[in-house]
């Protein structure tokens, strides 16, 4: 039997099948949209396969019922967790009046939403990073029990909101978690034409905070370094940037075609540490899987993505007439 991990890191062993229940939902509600995408039922996909573990793992170590997430457009992981549900999710992919992040406006991966403290973003890139520390100073100044988590790609972490916001976070020494999930590539460009030094995590020295550099496949990694970071945030101590180590599996969005800029050999190599197929087999090697649970599991996260799919594609769209609500105070 394998070395039983998660046991030092205060997680049950339900936590952990509830981290691995979230992490296939955010995977087949994806795999569903990508379906979905091709038979021209719903507008856009941008995929969160690949850093399923980075972001669930996270998720877990806060508190939910008290911390802000600013997600990327990835974070399927991050928002379910934070009680988004494969409902929402559907409706947003199909772009219906009923989505709570948008009422059917935007495009689908701009998450938000109020009562679960899930904090819109706009779409140029790492435009949520300030927002983030704002908020991080506001629930300072009032002596608030909280902290702010903001995720980017690293692409987006040589966008100059990034190094303003975790300057300002670091000399103020504000309760933000900064996680940049690199998955190697920024649409077509690869790491080594992004970034000239080594590793995203080496920028924290400038800006007064701990960098961490985790293995984004592994959620038990990324789960401690991001409570150490909450616990860090929550006492005083200010900042912290993490980067999780993964690979965005499938091409940029359901627009982009990556065979023209990187070998299918390379998929396929990354696909041999995809973060559902290691973390469950880490989950059956300590004995908390057994092959029964697996399947119930599995059942019990299709019926969730069938039920949503047909929620959301019988639901109704917006009326055009409300097409200015939200923009205008009156028409
Ligand atoms: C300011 C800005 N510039 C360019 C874009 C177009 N764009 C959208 S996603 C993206 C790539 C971002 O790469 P990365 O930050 O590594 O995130 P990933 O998509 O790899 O998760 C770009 C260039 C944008 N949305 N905003
Ligand atoms: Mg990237």
């Amino acid at each position: 039997m394998a070395e039983n991990r998660h046991h030092a890191l205060d997680l049950s062993d339900e936590k952990v099948l509830e981290m691995y229940k979230t992490m296939l939902l955010a995977r087949r509600i994806d795999e569903r949209m990508w379906l979905l995408n091709r038979a021209g039922k719903i507008p856009f996909v941008i995929s969160c396969q690949g850093q399923e573990a980075a972001q669930v793992g996270a998720a877990f170590a806060l508190d939910i019922e008290k911390d802000y997430v600013l997600p990327y457009y990835r974070d399927m992981g991050v928002v379910l967790t934070f009680g988004m549900t494969p409902k929402d999710l559907m409706l947003s992919g199909f772009a219906k009046a009923e989505d709570p992040n948008s009422g059917g406006r935007q495009m689908p991966g701009h998450f938000g939403q109020k009562k679960n403290r899930i904090v819109t973003g706009s779409s140029p890139v790492t435009t949520q990073v300030p927002h983030a520390v704002g908020i991080a100073l506001a629930g300072k100044m009032e002596r608030k029990d909280l902290v702010t988590f903001v995720t980017f790609g690293e692409g987006s972490s040589n966008q100059g909101d990034f190094h303003e916001g975790a300057n300002f976070a670091g000399v103020h020494k504000l309760p933000v978690i900064f996680m940049c999930e690199n998955n190697k590539y920024a649409i077509s460009v690869p790491i080594e034409k992004q970034l000239a030094c080594e590793k995203v995590s080496d920028r924290a020295i400038g800006y007064g905070m701990p960098g961490y550099t985790v293995n984004g496949n592994d959620p038990l990694e990324v789960y401690k370094v991001v409570k150490e970071a909450a616990a860090r945030g929550r006492r005083g101590e200010g900042p912290s940037l993490i980067e999780t180590i993964s690979y965005r599996l499938t091409p940029h969005s359901s627009d982009d075609d990556d065979r023209s800029y990187r070998a299918p050999d390379e998929v396929a190599k990354a696909k041999t540490q995809d973060p559902i197929i290691t973390f469950g087999a880490y989950l059956k090697e300590t004995g908390v899987m057994t092959d029964e649970k697996e399947k119930e599991i599995n059942d019990l996260v299709m019926t969730l993505v069938n039920e949503a799919t047909d929620y959301a594609e019988n639901a109704p769209y917006a009326a055009p007439e409300s097409a200015m609500k939200y923009v205008y105070e009156g028409m």
